[in-house]
């Protein structure tokens, strides 16, 4: 099989410092790259990418069995299959769109203005730290009716559940910590989960409680596999895909005056961000059968990671994909956050993303409240900007500073 070169790794430093140097590369020369430590195959090529994730009966979600079950404590949305999935996916779909995401915009708004408050009259805040994480956690908490009170604990072991799902090797020790943190998540769900099928509400930890599959209620190890499912994916992403949107148009100043001038340009702004540094950068999948592209053979049962960074940096699918364009005519701005979106960074096929659609108003509530806020916004001087992640990647910070905003002010009209 060919090589980038023969020290070429995913796993290495060099890789981990910046994944993108390396994707044309491993496009053009290994499409198929095999990486023998951790015995998996990563595809980069846009066609590949998508092949791997619409032919569900030659590449199957198996390989989540041991990549997420032991941490999720029960199965989760993307392992099912057939009439099972059709219909927990339809109850899940529900919960994130409609009345009920109207109800989320709430929480978000509210969230973000409690928390970005103490920052804007000292001019400056770490995008990453200071805001998108708590934000992330308070809006999870919120939608799923969890105390805000447990927070700090909720964040803590959602670390661990999400080191086991994004590590591409992990320590016996670091293994037994995630699963430690796992172990405890579920103990700390399980009262709650009784508590509301005896009382529900508008939440949706509730709306799992009473719906049915079948005619028959979910179990309490399904709606806890749900109920943690949901917590990382609404967590994981967003405030990487937050800062990554600020990085990119402080980065391209007059990107950022178009976007302040016209504010219906911020979906096209987050899915250009979307597509130019997707926050899930990975998407696993087993073969069924040996499967032979272009590049390369995928031996039956192994797993392959599709390379969605990669993907959406291809030429064959995006005019000049190396570039920021909020108005390239190929991102399809309006089908972005739909199946039919161009860019692959919700996945596509059975198993897309079924958060887009709360993704999208969560990054876009929150941007469009603080551009108006973020007068003159620059990095703040000394800051070294550096990603990290091989599944999901993001900023590690990201300081920013401002205007001042005088006290009592929330806009400026
Ligand atoms: C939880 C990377 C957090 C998902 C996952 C095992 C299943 C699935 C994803 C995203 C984001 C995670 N995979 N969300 O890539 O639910």
């Amino acid at each position: 099989m060919p090589v980038v070169s023969p020290e070429f790794s995913v796993l290495s430093e060099d890789f981990a410092a910046d994944p993108y140097r390396w994707f044309a590369r491993l496009r053009g020369r290994a499409p198929v790259h095999h990486e023998p430590v951790i015995d998996s195959y990563f595809v980069s090529r846009y066609e590949d990418v998508e092949r791997v994730l619409t032919d569900h009966e030659a590449f199957t979600t198996e390989t989540l069995q041991v990549r997420a079950e032991p941490v999720m404590r029960g199965p989760v949305l993307a392992q099912m299959t057939g009439a099972e999935h059709t219909a927990k996916r339809k109850i899940v779909v529900r919960s994130f769109t409609g009345r009920a995401l109207r109800h989320q915009m709430r929480a978000i708004r509210s969230n973000a203005a409690e928390l970005m408050a103490p920052f804007l009259p000292r001019g400056r805040m770490d995008l990453v730290n200071d805001f998108g994480k708590p934000l992330a956690i308070h809006v999870t908490l919120d939608v799923l009716g969890l105390d805000k009170r447990d927070g700090q604990r909720v964040a803590a072991w959602h670390s661990g559940v999400a080191e086991f799902i994004t590590s591409m090797a992990l320590t016996p020790a670091r293994r037994r910590h995630c699963l430690d943190c796992a172990e405890q998540l579920e103990a700390y769900l399980l009262p709650v989960i009784e508590q509301r099928r005896r009382h529900p509400g508008e939440d949706l930890i509730s709306q799992l409680c009473t719906a049915e599959f079948d005619g028959i209620a979910m179990s309490n190890r399904d709606v806890t596999a749900l109920i943690i499912n949901v917590l990382a994916a609404a967590t994981e992403p967003a405030d990487k895909t937050l800062a990554l949107l600020f990085k990119h148009l402080i980065d391209h100043p007059e990107q950022l005056a178009r976007v302040r001038r016209d504010p219906e340009l911020l979906p096209a702004a987050i899915a250009e961000t979307l597509r130019y540094t997707p926050p899930v950068q990975l998407i696993p999948r087993q073969a069924q059968e040996d499967a032979v592209f272009a590049g390369g053979t995928v031996p039956a049962g192994a797993t392959v990671f599709c390379m969605i960074g990669a993907a959406n940096r291809d030429p064959d699918a995006f005019t000049a994909p190396d570039t920021f364009d909020i108005h390239r005519p190929d991102l399809g701005t309006a089908r972005s956050f739909t199946a039919a979106a161009q860019h692959l960074a919700f996945g596509t096929g059975l198993h897309q993303c079924v958060g887009t659609a709360f993704a999208r108003a969560e990054i876009e509530t929150v941007a469009a409240m603080l551009l108006p806020l973020l007068d003159e916004v620059r990095f703040s001087p000394d800051f070294r900007y550096r990603e990290t992640g091989l599944y999901t990647r993001g900023p590690v910070a990201l300081p920013l500073d401002f205007t001042p905003v005088r006290a009592g002010a929330t806009a400026r009209d």
